[in-house]
């Protein structure tokens, strides 16, 4: 049985970075997951390489756009390569092949009445030639902030208002087809307010696949794009696919338009599409233009691709938004991998090895752990039939913690000196040996690497990929034998030491695409250490008292507690934002070691915090929140 499954195509102005590798990441694990369900599961991923944009890129970098295309697609594969998915197809929508599926999905759109031609108004920026979808006239462009203008032009047009029933009816009767829930209510409000035709050539692009017998047209990207999900595959009986994964900017054109064009030309529509959350940095949506893209190759380099697997299936919910950090990556890995799922493993082997001279004991298990597996089997199986990866990682968990905990009750070492407890020993060794095969399977599609070297290391004779992980049950694992050489799979990870290197190693490859992109590198900031900010002290005050300082306008003379034996005598240039009056009583921020000076001729034992706008007054930084006086900002 086959289990088709896809991730976008990504688009190649830009080089793949994390959120990217996200979807890919979760794509990867499906088909081993699948796979390990017997399944013939395959994976297609691809590039995006038409458009304007895209032209423009390459323009920009010195280039045609097929030398640009080719470098960014061959940027994609290398990384995908290097991160170790398993990709059955990279489809790049400039294949000569794509094309021709494109045009003959277009050709059965056409005779089946679907496609007209009328004029095409929308809003367009002449200096960076771009059309600016969703714009009204007047708008700026978002990329140069001048106003955009509304050019007309021949388009076809793709008749999607006929679909709109269907599609109402394609999204009630199949809860299933769009999923997470609130994307498919967001898709049926949307739909039930009546659907436009969409426009789907331009005669104003060039880059882009020709639509046949309407020369100069060309395929506006979304038709192009979204049918390589059947190019990638075409001759092959793979289609319908069984799964789109997407992340949820792409809903619309997923959840609306590919099955209307696919209605249009009378062909199967994919089972589902599954369109999960932004991955954020530090609490902020991570964005090109925010400049806070973290790539994932300087992560894997110096912790190992698994524990970013691990962390962002562990750490978050799949479906909602959840935040990248580098602390929390660590602090992740240390927690469930070295200290949880290594710690056991180790421990475990160690003792069969010292205890039992590295034979696995005969078949005997602890009767409530071995009923826990069991159930964890089927809750972990059908957790990941249902995309609630975190949730399987935490049952899983749990499984290893009552086995850590049953470990240390049953202390084998203090057995190992009782000649009458042997049986005993044996069923314990023997339980904590079958619940780290358990779980080595389970987690083979979520961190592979890792579970391949354990599995060795318990001395499976089976390679780990082609256990059946519908099969799985408790008593599998074999009496006597012999476990393989042990060594820390997940060594413990130093914060202070990995964090700088992956953060070096990300710079260092924020340049190495910006080259590739053909952009000059962006100026190296002036970071500082924390070592650095820790000198600045800075501590909550009261202001007690504040008085205008004659012959100064903008100058304020205050007393300020911080919480020493005496208040401290502070001038501040805030007088035009501030009346004396106004700050007795109120709390502020202020800096306590800088160096003492005099303003005219009144000492000043530490500076007020405040922010402002080239030009504009000062605010006082304050809290929301009571804190006391004199406590730290850190
Ligand atoms: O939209 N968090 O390509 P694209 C989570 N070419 N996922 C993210 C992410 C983030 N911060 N950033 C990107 C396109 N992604 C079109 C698709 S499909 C026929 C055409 C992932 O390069 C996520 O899967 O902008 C998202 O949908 C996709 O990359 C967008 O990639």
């Amino acid at each position: 049985m086959k289990y088709y499954l896809t991730t976008p195509i990504y688009y190649v102005n830009a080089a793949p970075h994390i959120g990217h590798t996200y979807t890919t990441i979760v794509a990867d694990l499906i088909r081993r997951f699948k796979t390990m369900q017997g399944f013939e599961a395959v994976l297609t991923t691809g590039t995006d390489e038409h458009g304007q944009k895209v032209e423009r890129s390459a323009r920009a970098a010195g280039k045609t756009p097929e030398e640009f295309t080719t470098i960014i697609a061959a940027e994609f594969r290398q990384q995908w390569e290097k991160l170790g998915f398993k990709i059955d197809h990279f489809q790049r929508t400039t294949s000569p092949q794509h094309h021709k599926v494109v045009q003959g999905l277009f050709k059965r759109c056409l005779d089946n009445g679907y496609i007209y031609k009328s004029a095409y108004s929308g809003q367009y920026c002449f200096f960076d030639e771009l059309y600016v979808s969703d714009a009204k006239p007047g708008d700026p462009c978002p990329d140069c902030g001048r106003p955009t203008e509304t050019v007309t032009e021949e388009n076809l047009f793709f008749k999607l208002s006929a679909f709109t029933e269907k599609l109402v009816e394609l999204h009630e009767q199949n809860p299933d087809f769009l999923q997470p829930e609130t994307r498919r209510n967001e898709v049926l409000s949307f739909l039930r307010q009546g659907l436009n035709d969409l426009s789907i050539s331009r005669t104003t692009i060039k880059w882009g696949i020709p639509v046949p017998g309407y020369a100069p047209h060309v395929f506006y990207v979304w038709f192009d794009a979204l049918t390589t999900y059947m190019s990638a595959v075409d001759g092959l009986d793979l289609w319908p696919a069984d799964l789109h994964l997407i992340g949820k900017e792409i809903v619309r054109f997923h959840a609306i338009y590919w099955p209307a064009f696919l209605m249009a030309a009378g062909l199967p529509l994919p089972k589902r599409i599954y369109a999960h959350g932004w991955l954020l940095f530090e609490n902020d949506k991570m964005s090109k233009s925010r400049g806070n893209i973290v790539r994932a190759t300087p992560i894997s380099d110096v912790v190992g691709i698994d524990a970013l697997r691990y962390f962002l299936l562990r750490e978050i919910v799949f479906g909602q938004d959840g935040s990248f950090s580098y602390d929390a990556l660590v602090g992740r890995y240390n927690s469930d991998l070295a200290n949880g799922l290594g710690n056991l493993a180790s421990r475990t082997l160690t003792m069969i090895r010292q205890y039992r001279d590295g034979a696995i004991p005969a078949p005997a298990g602890a009767p409530a752990i071995a009923e826990q597996a069991r159930e964890t089997i089927a809750s972990v199986i059908a957790a990941f039939e249902r995309f609630e990866f975190s949730k399987a990682l935490e049952t899983l968990w749990a499984l290893l913690s009552a086995v850590d905990k049953y470990i240390v009750e049953q202390a084998p070492w203090k057995l190992i000196k009782k000649p009458d407890a042997a049986a005993t020993l044996d069923a314990t060794l023997y339980t904590a040996a079958e619940v780290v095969r358990i779980a080595t399977a389970l987690l083979a599609p979520v961190i592979p690497d890792s579970t391949a070297k354990i599995w060795a290391q318990l001395g499976m004779s089976e390679p780990l990929e082609s256990v059946r992980i519908d099969r799985l049950a408790w008593g599998q694992l074999a009496g006597g034998q012999k476990i393989g050489e042990v060594a820390a799979v997940f060594p413990r990870i130093d914060a202070g030491v990995a964090i700088p290197k992956m953060q070096e190693l990300e710079i260092a490859e924020t340049a190495r695409q910006a080259a590739l992109l053909g952009k000059a590198p962006s100026p190296p900031q002036d970071l500082i250490a924390i070592d650095d900010f820790v000198k600045v002290d800075m501590r909550v005050g009261v202001v007690l008292d504040a008085q205008a300082v004659k012959g100064a306008d903008k100058l304020l003379h205050m007393k300020v507690d911080i919480g020493e034996a005496k208040p401290r005598s502070i001038v501040a240039g805030i007088a035009e934002a501030y009346k004396p009056e106004d700050l007795v009583g109120r709390k502020v921020v202020i800096v306590a070691n800088l160096q003492p000076r005099k303003l005219r001729g009144i000492p000043s034992e530490g500076m007020i915090v405040a922010a402002s706008v080239e030009g504009g007054k000062p605010v006082l930084a304050g809290f929301h929140e009571d804190i006391p006086v004199g406590a730290r900002l850190k």
